[in-house]
C-alpha cells in the first residue's frame, strides 16, 4: 500500500516499523481515580516513572500522549507545577524540570464521555459508561505512554452515583467498596498483572449479573460474571457455557490455566468491533454475548461461542504475552484466531469450519491482498492503527500460524507454544520471537518462513502433474510465483499437503524411490522452499487424479490445469473434505466466469448438464452431513469471481450467477424438496450437531428452491416463517420471502418488525435481510436510511444497512448510474464526523474500483475523490481513500 501524503501540508504522517525505539521512560505502577458525572468526568492519575537510560539522556523532558483532554493540574512528586513546568498541545504533554530519573507524576484531566460518539476511550452506551482502549484509546482518558511495550500494574478507584451506577467495574480484583457523600459510592480495583494501557477497562452501570464458576485444573474456583442490560437477563446462558468450555479447552489443549480469581464479560450495544480482551474485564458487542433460540440463529450461537473463546484465549496470547509495538499485531491476533478456529473445529466439525473459514478468507482477505490496502500480515507502516485490524492481520495471520502447525505437527507446535510462554510470559514481544520459539523448540530452521511476515499479496502456486504409465511414477512439479503487487517477492517456505486419488476414488500410497507404495502414507506435506521443485512418487499403478493443497495448507491461489471430469471426480471422491468441496468451487468458478463473459457480450447462456449432475450426486451422497451438502451447493460469490477478472462488468457477473442458481433450482427441484424434507429436524427445537446440520441443509435447499419464485415455494417459506420456533428457521424463511416483490414480502417484513422492534439485535437482522435482498435498490436503501429505527450512531445498525448494502448487495451497490456508490459515500461523509472507525470500514467498499470496467470504475473513483475533498477528514478515512486513489 502506498499513501500519498503530499496533497496538503497538514496530511497525516505514517509511522514505520523500522523506526521502533524502546520507550524513553518505563512505567511500573499506575493509580487512577475516576469521578464519573453526567456532564463530564474527572480523571486523576498518579504514575510512577523511571527513565530508560538506554534511550533518553538524563534531564530530557517526559513527553506523554493524549487526545481531547482538558488538563486541570500537573504535579511531580507531590509538587504542583506552574506554567513553565509543563505544556500541552492537542496530542502531547511535555513535562520539564524533572527531579531525577524516577519520580511520580500526577495529572488531573476532564473528559466528556457523554458526547464521545467515536466509541474510543471512555464513552456511554445505553446510559452506562464503558471503555475501549485498543489500539490507542487510553490516551483519550488520561496523559500516558500509550504504547503496548509499557506495562504496569494498575489500581483504580471509580466513583459515581450509586442509584444510576450500582456496578462499578475495572480490571483485576475488587478490593474495597465504600459509600460517599451525596448518594455516590466508590469501588477500588487492583490488577496484580502488569499490562499495557490498551488492556485497561472500566464499566459503570445498572446491569444484570449472570454468575457461574469454573474449577481450574489445579482446583482453583474462578468466579465468572456476565453483565448485560436487565432486559437481556435471559440471554446469557450460552455465553456462560461458552466461557466454561473455552477455559476447559485451553487447559486440555495447551495446558493454559486462568490466572485471576474473577473473569467478567460486559455486553454493550454500541461497540466498534466484535469484542475486547481487557484483562479480567472483557467488553463485548452485545451481538456476541446475547443468544436465545428465538432471537439468535445457529450461526449466531456459533459466533458467540467463537468470540467468547477468542477473547478468553487472549488472556495468554495477547495479555500475558503481548505485542512490543502495533506492527506486531498479528502476533496476538493471528495466533488467537488460529486458537479459536481449532476450538470451534473441535466443538463442531473440522471440515465444515475449515470450508467456512477459507470461503471467508478468499472473499475478504484475498480481495484486500490484491487491492490498494494490501499489506503484509506484519505491516511496515500505518497512519491510523485502527485501520489495520484487517482480515490480513487476523485471518491470513491465522493461516500463517496454521502453517507452523502443518510443518511441525501438532506436538511440535505445542512444544513451540510451551517454549514461547516459558521465554516470554510477562513480556511485550515480536513475531520474530514467536518464530524463534517454534524453531528452537523443534530444532528447525524457520528463517525463510519470515517471508510470510514480510511480503504482501497472495502468491500463486502452480501445480503440474505427469503420470508415466510404463514406469508407474507420478511426478508433481510445484512452482510458486509472486503476487502482482509484490515486486520484491522471494520464495516462501510453503507446506503443500498432497494426495493421489486412484480410479476407484480411494487414495493411493505416496512412495518415494525405494519405498513400498502399499505401505506408504496416502497424504504427505511437501515443503516447497524454492521457486520450483519436483517430487516423484513410485509404484503408482494407475492414472491418478492429484489432490493438491489439501485442507488449504497454505494461503495461496492454486493454479492447475484440470479437466471438468477430473474436478467432478474429486468433487465426488476426494477423501479430503476441503479439497472435495474446493473441486466443486473450481468447477463452478470456471463455468460462471465463462458464462459472465458470454453475458457481457449479450450471448445466450446455457449450463452444462454435467454440472447439474455433479451437484445432484453430492446432494444425494449420504456420507455427507447437511452442512457439507449445503456448502457443496453454494456457488462462489461475487468477490471471488470478480477477483479472477480485470475490467469486471458487475451486471454480467450477476446475470451469470443468477442464471446458474435458477437453473440448478429448476433442474434439482425434486432432489432439493426431498433433501429439505429429510433434513428438517422434527419436534421442538434442539441445538445438537445433527439438528444444526439438518437446519443448515434444509434452509440452503429452501433458499435455492426459492430462486425461481414459484408460488408453492413461496407458500412453503410462508409456512416455515409462521411456524418457526427458532430464529434460524425464521430468518431463513424471511430471507427467501424478501427476494421477490409481492404481498408475501411486505407482510412477512411487517410481521417480523412488529414482533421484534424492541430487540436491537433482531432489528439489525431486519435491516440486513432487506439490504441484501434482490429487489433492494437505492430508493429502498434511502427509505430505510430514513426509518425511525435507523441511526448512524450505532455501529451494528450502520453495518446492517450501509455495510450490507455496500458489501453484499452487488446489484444495488453497482447500479449502473452510480447511485449506489453515491449513497454509500454520503453515509461515509456523515459517519466520518461521528465515528471515524466505522466510516473507514464502510469506505473500503469503494477500494476495488480499478478492478471494474467503465463506467463503474469511474463512478466509484469519483466518490472516493469526493470523500477526499472533505475538510477535516479523519485520519482513518484519509488513509483508506488516499491509498485507494494513490
Ligand atoms: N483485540 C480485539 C479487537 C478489537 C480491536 C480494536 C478495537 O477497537 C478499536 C476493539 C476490539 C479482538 O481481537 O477481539
Ligand atoms: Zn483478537
Amino acid at each position: 500500500m502506498t499513501v500519498t501524503t503530499s496533497d496538503t501540508a497538514s496530511a497525516p504522517q505514517p509511522k514505520y516499523r523500522k523506526d521502533y525505539q524502546a520507550p524513553g521512560f518505563w512505567i511500573h505502577e499506575v493509580e487512577l481515580w475516576f469521578d464519573l458525572g453526567a456532564d463530564g468526568t474527572t480523571v486523576r492519575s498518579s504514575i510512577r516513572f523511571e527513565r530508560n537510560a538506554a534511550v533518553t539522556e538524563p534531564g530530557s523532558p517526559l513527553v506523554l500522549m493524549g487526545e481531547e483532554l482538558e488538563t486541570l493540574r500537573v504535579s511531580v512528586d507531590g509538587k504542583e507545577l506552574g506554567a513553565s513546568g509543563w505544556s500541552a498541545t492537542a496530542t502531547e504533554l511535555t513535562v520539564r524540570d524533572l527531579p531525577g530519573d524516577s519520580f511520580t507524576l500526577e495529572t488531573e484531566v476532564r473528559i466528556h464521555p457523554e458526547s464521545n460518539t467515536a466509541l474510543s476511550g471512555l464513552y456511554r452506551s445505553s446510559g452506562n459508561f464503558c471503555t475501549q482502549c485498543e489500539a490507542e484509546g487510553f490516551r483519550r482518558i488520561t496523559w500516558f505512554l500509550d504504547r503496548p511495550d509499557v506495562m504496569a500494574t494498575y489500581r483504580v478507584t471509580v466513583t459515581a452515583d450509586k442509584t444510576k451506577y450500582p456496578m462499578l467495574l475495572s480490571n483485576g480484583n475488587r478490593i474495597e467498596e465504600r459509600e460517599e457523600e451525596g448518594g455516590r459510592h466508590s469501588v477500588v480495583w487492583e490488577d496484580p498483572f502488569k499490562k499495557p494501557s490498551y488492556l485497561f477497562a472500566l464499566v459503570a452501570g445498572d446491569l444484570h449479573c449472570h454468575r457461574g464458576t469454573f474449577e481450574t485444573m489445579t482446583g482453583r474456583t474462578i468466579d465468572l460474571e456476565i453483565y448485560v442490560e436487565h432486559k437481556d437477563a435471559d440471554k446469557c446462558d450460552h455465553a456462560l457455557g461458552s466461557l466454561q468450555r473455552s477455559m476447559k479447552w485451553d487447559e486440555e489443549t495447551f495446558g493454559l490455566e486462568y490466572d485471576l480469581d474473577l473473569y467478567m464479560i460486559v455486553a454493550v450495544s454500541d461497540f466498534n468491533m466484535g469484542a475486547m480482551e481487557n484483562k479480567g474485564l472483557n467488553v463485548f458487542n452485545s451481538k456476541y454475548v446475547l443468544a436465545r433460540t428465538d432471537t439468535a440463529s445457529d450461526a449466531d450461537f456459533e459466533a458467540v461461542e467463537a468470540v467468547i473463546a477468542h477473547e478468553y484465549f487472549h488472556n495468554w496470547t495477547g495479555n500475558r504475552v503481548t505485542c512490543r509495538d502495533w506492527f506486531q499485531l498479528t502476533l496476538k491476533e493471528g495466533l488467537t484466531v488460529y486458537r479459536d478456529a481449532r476450538f470451534t473445529a473441535d466443538k463442531t466439525s473440522e471440515a465444515v469450519k475449515r470450508i467456512d473459514d477459507v470461503q471467508g478468507l478468499r472473499a475478504h482477505q484475498f480481495a484486500e491482498d490484491s487491492g490498494p490496502m494490501a499489506h503484509p500480515i506484519r505491516p511496515e507502516q500505518y497512519i491510523e492503527m485502527n485501520n489495520f485490524y484487517t482480515s490480513t492481520v487476523y485471518e491470513k495471520g491465522a493461516e500463517v500460524i496454521r502453517m507452523y502447525e502443518t510443518l511441525l505437527g501438532r506436538d511440535g507446535f505445542r512444544k513451540g507454544m510451551d517454549l514461547y510462554f516459558e521465554r516470554h510470559d510477562g513480556q511485550a514481544v515480536t513475531c520474530d520471537d514467536f518464530r524463534a520459539a517454534m524453531a528452537d523448540a523443534n530444532g528447525r530452521d524457520l528463517d525463510q518462513f519470515e517471508r510470510w511476515y514480510l511480503q504482501k499479496g497472495t502468491p500463486t502456486l502452480k501445480a503440474v502433474g505427469c503420470y508415466d504409465e510404463p514406469n508407474q511414477t507420478y511426478t508433481l512439479e510445484l512452482t510458486q510465483s509472486a503476487p502482482e503487487n509484490e515486486p520484491h517477492f522471494e520464495p516462501t517456505h510453503m507446506p503443500v499437503s498432497f494426495g493421489l486419488v486412484g480410479p476407484t476414488g480411494a487414495d493411493m500410497g505416496l512412495a518415494f524411490e525405494g519405498e513400498d507404495a502399499s505401505k506408504a502414507p496416502t497424504n504427505r506435506v511437501l515443503e516447497l522452499r524454492e521457486m520450483t521443485q519436483t517430487w516423484t512418487f513410485h509404484g503408482v499403478c494407475a492414472r491418478p487424479v492429484p489432490s493438491v493443497l489439501r485442507g488449504f495448507s497454505a494461503p495461496v491461489n492454486l493454479e492447475m490445469e484440470r479437466s471438468q471430469e477430473d474436478l467432478a471426480f474429486l468433487f465426488a471422491h476426494d477423501s479430503d473434505s476441503f479439497n472435495r468441496w474446493d473441486a466443486g468451487q473450481t468447477l463452478f468458478k470456471g463455468v460462471l466466469l465463462a458464462l459472465a463473459d458470454r453475458a457481457a457480450k449479450g450471448e445466450a447462456l446455457t449450463l452444462d448438464p454435467a454440472v447439474v449432475e455433479a451437484v445432484r450426486n453430492l446432494l444425494n451422497d449420504e456420507s455427507l452431513d447437511g452442512s457439507l451438502k449445503s456448502q457443496a451447493m453454494s456457488l462462489p460469490g461475487f468477490s471471488v469471481l470478480s477477483q479472477a477478472r480485470t475490467h469486471v462488468n458487475p451486471a454480467a457477473l450477476i446475470e451469470a450467477r443468477d442464471f446458474v442458481i435458477e437453473t440448478l433450482s429448476r433442474e434439482l427441484r425434486g432432489d432439493l424438496l426431498a433433501q429439505r424434507k429429510a433434513a428438517r429436524p422434527t419436534g421442538a427445537y434442539r441445538a445438537d450437531k445433527e439438528s444444526i446440520h439438518g437446519r443448515r441443509l434444509a434452509n440452503a435447499a429452501l433458499g435455492l428452491l426459492s430462486a425461481t419464485g414459484e408460488d408453492d415455494i413461496i407458500e412453503m417459506a410462508e409456512e416455515q416463517f409462521a411456524a418457526a420456533d427458532n430464529m434460524t428457521d425464521s430468518q431463513a424463511a424471511l430471507g427467501c420471502l424478501v427476494q421477490i416483490p409481492g404481498s408475501h414480502r411486505t407482510q412477512a417484513l411487517q410481521a417480523f418488525y412488529e414482533r421484534w422492534s424492541g430487540d436491537a439485535l433482531v432489528m439489525d437482522k431486519w435491516f440486513a435481510i432487506q439490504a441484501m435482498s434482490r429487489p433492494f435498490d437505492v430508493a429502498a436503501y434511502e427509505l430505510l436510511r430514513a426509518h425511525k429505527n435507523f441511526t448512524m450512531e450505532n455501529p451494528n445498525r450502520v453495518r446492517s444497512l450501509v455495510g450490507v448494502f455496500a458489501m453484499q448487495n452487488f446489484r444495488g451497490f453497482h447500479a449502473q448510474d452510480g447511485s449506489g456508490y453515491r449513497a454509500v459515500a454520503d453515509a461515509v461523509l456523515e459517519l466520518d464526523s461521528l465515528n471515524p472507525q466505522v466510516a473507514s470500514r464502510m469506505v473500503r467498499a469503494l477500494n476495488p474500483w480499478k478492478q471494474f470496467a467503465a463506467p463503474w470504475s469511474d463512478l466509484m473513483k469519483a466518490q472516493l475523490e469526493r470523500i477526499r475533498e472533505k475538510k477535516g477528514l479523519s485520519k482513518d478515512v484519509f488513509e483508506i481513500v488516499s491509498s485507494a486513489l494513490g
